[in-house]
């Protein structure tokens, strides 16, 4: 299989992350390529351009990347939870799509800043940035409940933490503001699948 990725996309990066974790690494080509270009090799795989994009050995593609994800979790030595299981599974869609929902929020910030600087809203990025603190600050009284050997949800946070230092570092000192949630992402980050996918400074 190839995975389409960037080397900065958050969403890409908890693809890469469950590779490693899941130990796919000999079933996964890692494949660099750069959407604005629009290579044929991504439009044909995926219409809409986007990364990650995962095509299989039998020629189709899967996407977007929690599709990807749970479709990954199926292989090797099968689902080992980082799906979740039973009713249990809700709690991991929920964080997996709250993460997603941070690093949605980073990357509306981070296209507006792209626009000529005479069409930028500066009220609209301060919108967004004040929308990823609250997340933040939400998810940093649940995270004694994150664990280490992190599930799905736990790397889409995870990943989305690792974007906002990427793009907002300027913008938000989350971690004075959350000392729970730095904590946590401290430890996660010691992992080798975190620090082998660190994006690009
Ligand atoms: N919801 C999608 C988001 C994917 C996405 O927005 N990827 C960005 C890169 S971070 C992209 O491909 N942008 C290129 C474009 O939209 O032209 C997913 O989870 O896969």
């Amino acid at each position: 299989m190839k995975l389409l990725y960037s080397p900065a996309s958050p969403y890409a990066r908890k693809v890469r992350v469950l590779i490693i974790e899941k130990n796919l690494q000999d079933q996964v080509e890692l494949v660099p390529v750069v959407p604005a270009d629009k290579p044929d090799s991504l439009i044909s795989a995926n219409p809409l351009g986007r990364i990650p994009t995962l095509v299989r050995d039998d020629g189709s593609s899967l996407f977007d990347s929690p599709v990807i994800c749970e479709f990954l979790d199926t292989l090797g030595d099968g689902t080992d939870g980082r799906s979740g299981t039973g009713d249990g599974q809700w709690a991991v869609k929920h964080l997996h799509a709250y993460g997603d929902g941070i690093s949605d929020t980073v990357f509306t910030v981070s296209m507006e800043r792209r626009r000529d600087a005479s069409e930028q809203s500066p009220a609209y990025i301060n919108s967004q940035v004040a929308r990823v603190a609250r997340g933040l600050s939400d998810l940093n009284h649940r995270v004694g409940d994150f664990a280490l050997t992190p599930n799905l949800g736990e790397i889409a946070v995870a990943c989305s933490l690792g974007y906002a230092d990427l793009r907002l570092a300027k913008d938000l000192d989350w971690r004075a503001a959350n000392p729970a949630l730095a904590a946590w992402y401290g430890e996660i980050c010691k992992r080798p699948s975190m620090a082998q996918t660190e994006p690009p400074k």
